[in-house]
């Protein structure tokens, strides 16, 4: 069933594999959601688009055709794998020219990437239990310190001058607070920690606190507690079950999730949501990974990133009801289960495939 009553037509998934590993990982998400569309009566039509990529920068010189747009018309979500590599292709024009673009004219500014201890998962942290660790990292994600506004004076002489400005709108950090702060609400915690650096970002943190300042008179009920990003690091170390939801500029938050799920074992499980809440646009679904190219090739890369990713789509395309919620639920289980009881990729200490994980995870469903 859609939120929108609708239940006929299928959602429409554009499956964006991109570069490396993204092109191991995108079929085991598929084939997971798929069967878990399927057992709880949601119709889905995936689109696989090869754009996107460095294959398509190499053959036309852009990642995108021009009706990029156009092309994704009709469609209700993105599912993407990872983008970046080889190294023809520099790390900036391949970001700025795909993942970038879809966050910003889709206007997706909120990150949502789950941090959490699972059982059978090594964790490098001592005496840390399943439960203990469990918490959520909301990154600002279409402005911020993620800008190519600047440039160079005196390019390649002593004198050479390099500025690169950061931007934060009023409207763009109060939205994202605001997301933050509803779901800290409905978290049982009520705990809200808000990543800063007022002491060394002179003018953009401070003014960022003052807007979370202002937003929490309206949230009582919600302890928040202000940190700077330094020791807000190393405690994501050190005290991570101290934290339940953490709201970050988009450069402070890309740190923080490849940390989190990194400290708690392997950054190849970790999953993310890129949302427009209102639903103006569609939203993407993707690894916290990137494209990986030290394993890609060797069939051996984690796909429960992606998988879980997915889980996060049927969620959000379903309005966190019904079915969705269910097939959701039953992708996290399974998930679960894996975990605790293998198969193993080489990043949990095994010996597995990508796609022998993969099968493993629907054969639990
Ligand atoms: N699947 C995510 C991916 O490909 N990430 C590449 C990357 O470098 N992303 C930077 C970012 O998320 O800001």
């Amino acid at each position: 069933p859609r939120a929108d009553g609708s239940a006929e037509r299928p959602f429409q998934i554009a499956l964006i594999p991109g570069d490396g590993i993204g092109k191991e990982v995108a079929p085991e998400g598929v084939r997971v959601v798929e069967a878990a569309a399927r057992r709880h009566g949601i119709h889905l039509r995936f689109t696989e688009i090869g754009w996107a990529s460095c294959d398509h920068w190499r053959a036309h010189g852009t990642m995108m055709p021009a009706d990029w747009k156009a092309q994704l018309q009709g469609m209700d979500a993105l599912f993407f794998g990872a983008v970046g590599w080889p190294a023809d292709v520099p790390d900036h024009v391949s970001l700025w020219g795909s993942l970038l673009q879809f966050r910003r004219e889709f206007d997706q500014y909120v990150n949502l990437r789950p941090v959490r201890l699972f059982d059978g998962v090594p964790c490098p942290l001592a005496g840390r239990q399943p439960g203990d660790i469990d918490y959520l990292i909301v990154r600002e994600n279409t402005e911020g310190e993620y800008t190519n506004i600047g440039g160079t004076m005196w390019p390649g002489t002593e004198r050479e001058v390099v500025l690169q400005q950061s931007v934060f709108s009023r409207r763009g950090t109060d939205r994202v607070l605001k997301y933050a702060f509803e779901l800290a609400a409905s978290r049982p915690r009520h705990k809200l920690t808000v990543a800063t650096k007022s002491n060394g970002m002179a003018v953009s943190m401070p003014w960022w606190d003052s807007r979370a300042d202002a937003m929490a008179a309206d949230y009582p009920q919600i302890a928040v507690d202000k940190q700077h990003i330094d020791i807000l690091s190393a405690r994501f170390v050190l005290q991570p079950d101290r934290f339940d939801v953490v709201v970050a500029s988009n450069l402070f938050g890309d740190i923080l999730s490849d940390l989190g799920p990194a400290s708690v074992g392997t950054i190849g499980i970790a999953p993310s949501a890129n949302l427009n809440p209102e639903r103006s646009f569609p939203s993407l679904f993707e690894p916290v990974h990137g494209s990986a190219p030290d394993i890609h090739g060797k069939g051996i890369a984690n796909p429960i990133a992606m998988i879980w990713s997915g889980a996060m789509m049927l969620d959000f395309l379903t309005d966190g009801t019904g079915a969705g919620r269910a097939a959701h639920d039953d992708i996290v289980r399974a998930i679960e289960g894996v975990l605790r009881e293998g198969p193993r990729t080489p990043d949990l200490g095994g010996r597995a495939s990508t796609s022998e994980l993969g099968r493993a995870v629907a054969e639990r469903l």
